[in-house]
């Protein structure tokens, strides 16, 4: 066990209680940065970041900084709100908690009765730290159902990575950004990574799934050099060695190009290759069918670049690959991935210092998947909505976003009756063809929505709205950076009005539900069952701050993966899958290859007269994360409107100005935002930010905050998720811009 020295978690300080803390839920946010929460009379006065949590080393970011803002919202939730008028009319009456889980409980139990607990559905969104007790909730009513992860359609973020990696190689690994270690860089065995490839991914603005953008900056400082895959010059790609500005969707195919020089020059690692991987022989004959030359025309990237880029990585020792969502969101988004760890695989670069590291997680799985089982009776599991379609998501134990959302229409081959909504703004934000969920959820008899404002989805569905804490309100247990490193977060302020924690809310209303299942009798009892397999207490855990697991590199080569405890990887063969025996199995491809994008100009020439600029969309801002903070004014401020990125010559072409308000418009749909010229962006595509409503505008029907006016996912259709069930294209769609009329401005 790997501890800090015990450190005081609260003190006084110029007048007010500082309290140590991380920054975790709400508001949204992928990571958990040390933070110090400054009080002053009961009232959070400011946040600065803790120099002494090893992660983030007292870096923050404009969210954080802006928190008090958050907090004290006027139009924050303050108490539960039972709906009085017609859906929609945004009529409410305060209720008290008693009547709320009332309510809840009666209702949920009543449909329970009718059509069994899966006709209720358990809906959350990305990030934030309520999954496991959610996932308790769900499984202790006794419903299969739960939803959720971000994007609806295709589960497109992270999970088709988290899935790929576990059918390739039993695992799940993250770059090495000396992460594993509290020392961080100064950790004896750790390796600076001579070269970072980062492939569809903005560190420094999003700081996604198990790492911290400032870490890449700390590695370049330290001398990394990049390569970065990006169709945006973004802030990596200015300063990388090696910037390929690829055509959207097109990434396998570059990787696969990659993997051809490797494999022809002998740049592979050879050793590696015999003794740990399956299936190289099949991945050399595959990968002659992807030469730079050809592939060069497909990703747009110079034939020189791709090879440059390719032996820059294989030479490089070691390397990493650091990957964004921009992988999960193309349509056949498994290969990318596939070919990807394959790269890192063949290099040699898996679980060594400065390379790709397996990692685990430290305290909810053990916990969790016990009380899963304990709760959730084995016959529930099949009737998980959309079982039997793919059997890649049903070895996954996922279900499908879009036969969620069929099932919500049809009622076959069971309806849906209820939604549990927490922490998502579904149809604003986190699922494609918006006008297809937004009925979808509008058909159910009951929807309750726990969140932090009344967001469009809640105006639209709610007919119980609760208020959840933000995380200087509350207690609670932090597990991010995709490493075995825990901490607590440590509640500094009372909650404003009635709110109360997510895990709070889970728990009492839980207990009404299935007291067995919820035997605590508060959240810090919970906590402390839950930390049981990591060996620490509540009170332990946030005197000492954090909590590292044991990490050991070349963990196959020291029996550390495998169940049986003998050296290998957790696969069936034992080796690096490189030839993928799972995917056959699920009747997959076991092969990575490439596959047109389902919209583009070349696998749909004939609509590229009418649509013939590729969107792209969604890259993160740091200002806001996804729908949340347009109501925050410092943050609101640098981004007012919705942007359109598009490159000054097309603009021209278009006779579009910077600023001017335009239409983004796809066979299936359109809206408006601002475009902004940027030399940074190829002339061929755009790019429109995602999630975007106007707290300003009226919450009521039909505005809903006008939610419809610039919400780019109403172009984006049904239907398009990969063979596999994982995979859509968030991020490769075909569209045209044109210039609003001054009248239907604004
Ligand atoms: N076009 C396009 N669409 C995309 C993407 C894209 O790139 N392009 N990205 C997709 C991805 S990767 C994802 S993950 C999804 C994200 O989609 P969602 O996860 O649905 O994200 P939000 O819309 O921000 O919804 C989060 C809601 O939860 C509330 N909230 C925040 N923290 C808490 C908390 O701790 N407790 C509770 N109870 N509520 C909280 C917020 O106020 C907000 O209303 O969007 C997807 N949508
Ligand atoms: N500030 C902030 N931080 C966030 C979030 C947020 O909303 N705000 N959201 C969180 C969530 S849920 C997620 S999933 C992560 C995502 O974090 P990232 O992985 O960084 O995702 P994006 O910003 O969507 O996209 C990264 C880059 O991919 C590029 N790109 C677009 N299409 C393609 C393509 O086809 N191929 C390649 N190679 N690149 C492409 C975009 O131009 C963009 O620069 O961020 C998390 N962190
Ligand atoms: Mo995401």
């Amino acid at each position: 066990m790997t501890s800090a020295k015990k450190r005081p978690w609260k003190w006084e300080e110029d007048g007010m209680i500082a309290v140590r803390s991380i920054a975790r839920t709400g508001p949204g946010c992928h990571e958990g940065c040390g933070v110090l929460l400054y009080v002053k009379d009961g009232k959070l006065i400011k946040v600065e970041g803790d120099p002494g949590f090893p992660l983030s080393r007292g870096r923050l970011c404009p969210r954080c900084l802006a928190l008090t803002e958050v907090i004290y919202h006027p139009d924050r939730l303050k108490y539960p709100l039972k709906r009085v008028g017609e859906r929609g009319e945004g009529k409410w009456e305060q209720i008290s908690w008693e009547e709320a889980y009332k309510t809840i409980a009666d209702k949920f139990n009543e449909i329970k009765g009718a059509y069994g607990p899966e006709s209720v559905i358990f809906c959350t969104g990305t990030g934030r730290d309520i999954r496991p007790y959610l996932d308790m909730f769900a499984c202790s009513f006794g419903s299969p159902n739960l939803a959720g992860f971000g994007p609806l359609h295709g589960n497109a973020c992270y999970f088709p990575k988290i899935v790929t990696m576990a059918a390739l190689f039993g695992g799940f690994a993250v770059a090495d950004c000396a992460q594993a270690h509290p020392e961080r860089y100064e950790h004896p065995e750790w390796k600076v990574p001579k070269c970072i490839i980062i492939w569809g991914n903005e560190p420094t603005a999003t700081s996604p799934d198990g790492l911290l953008g400032h870490w890449i900056v700390d590695c370049m400082r330290k001398g990394s050099k990049l390569i970065v895959i990006d169709p945006r010059r973004t802030w990596v790609a200015a300063h990388a060695e090696i910037w390929m500005q690829i055509r959207p969707g097109t990434d396998a195919a570059l990787a696969l190009a990659m993997l051809n020089v490797i494999i022809n020059e002998n740049l592979y690692d050879e050793a590696f290759v015999q003794k740990w991987t399956y299936g190289f022989d099949e991945l050399k004959k595959r990968v002659r069918e992807y030469p730079p030359e050809k592939v060069a025309k497909i990703t747009w990237i110079p034939e020189e670049q791709i090879i440059a880029a390719a032996k820059m990585y294989a030479t490089s020792k070691s390397a990493v690959v650091q990957w964004g969502v921009a992988l999960d969101q193309s349509k056949e988004c498994i290969n990318a991935l596939h070919a990807i760890t394959a790269l890192w695989s063949v290099t040699g670069n898996m679980d060594v210092p400065g390379g790709n590291i397996i990692t685990g997680q430290l305290f909810s799985p053990a916990a969790i998947v016990t009380q899963r089982h304990e709760t959730a009776p084995e016959e529930q599991s099949s009737k998980r909505i959309g079982v039997g379609k793919y059997p890649l998501m049903d070895w996954a134990n996922q279900i499908p976003g879009e036969a969620l959302i069929d099932q919500m229409l049809t009622d076959i081959p069971y309806p849906v009756k209820a939604a549990w909504i927490q922490a998502t703004n579904t149809f604003a934000c986190g699922t494609a063809d918006v006008r297809r969920t937004y009925e979808a959820f509008k058909r159910l008899d009951f929807n309750v929505v726990v969140d932090l404002f009344m967001t469009p989805t809640a105006m639209a569905f709610a007919d119980i709205v609760l208020p959840a804490a933000t995380y200087p309100e509350r207690d609670g247990i932090s597990q991010g950076w995709g490493i075995a490193c825990i901490g607590t977060i440590n509640k500094a302020i009372e909650p404003i009005g009635e709110c109360k924690s997510d895990m709070e809310i889970n728990l009492e209303l839980g207990k009404r539900l299935n007291p067995e299942a919820w035997p605590w009798k508060d959240v810090r009892e919970m906590f402390n069952s839950m930390l049981e397999p990591a060996g620490v207490t509540f009170a332990e855990l946030r005197d000492k701050g954090y909590h590292f697991g044991p990490f050991e590199y070349r963990k196959h080569e020291k029996g550390l993966l495998r169940p049986d405890r003998e050296p290998g990887f957790n696969t069936p063969t034992g080796k690096v899958e490189l030839y993928s025996t799972v995917l056959e199995k699920c009747g997959l491809d076991p092969l990575p290859s490439f596959e047109e994008p389902p919209e583009s100009p070349v696998s749909t020439p004939e609509i590229v007269k009418e649509y013939p600029l590729i969107l792209t969309t969604g890259a993160r801002t740091r200002v806001f994360f996804h729908s949340e903070h347009r109501q925050i004014p410092s943050l609101r401020k640098m981004n007012p409107d919705p942007i359109v990125e598009i490159n000054p010559e097309m603009a021209e072409k278009l006779g579009i100005k910077d600023v001017d308000w335009v239409y983004i418009e796809s066979r299936y749909g359109k809206c408006k935002q601002r475009a902004r010229l940027s030399e940074g962006i190829h002339s061929g595509v755009v790019h429109a930010q995602h999630g975007w409503w106007f707290p300003e505008k009226p919450g009521p029907e039909p505005s809903l905050f006008g939610v419809w006016e610039s919400n780019i996912n109403l172009l984006l259709p049904s239907g398009w998720t990969g063979k596999s069930g994982f995979g859509y294209p968030f991020k490769t769609q075909m569209c045209r811009v044109y210039k609003i009329g001054e009248s239907q401005n604004g």
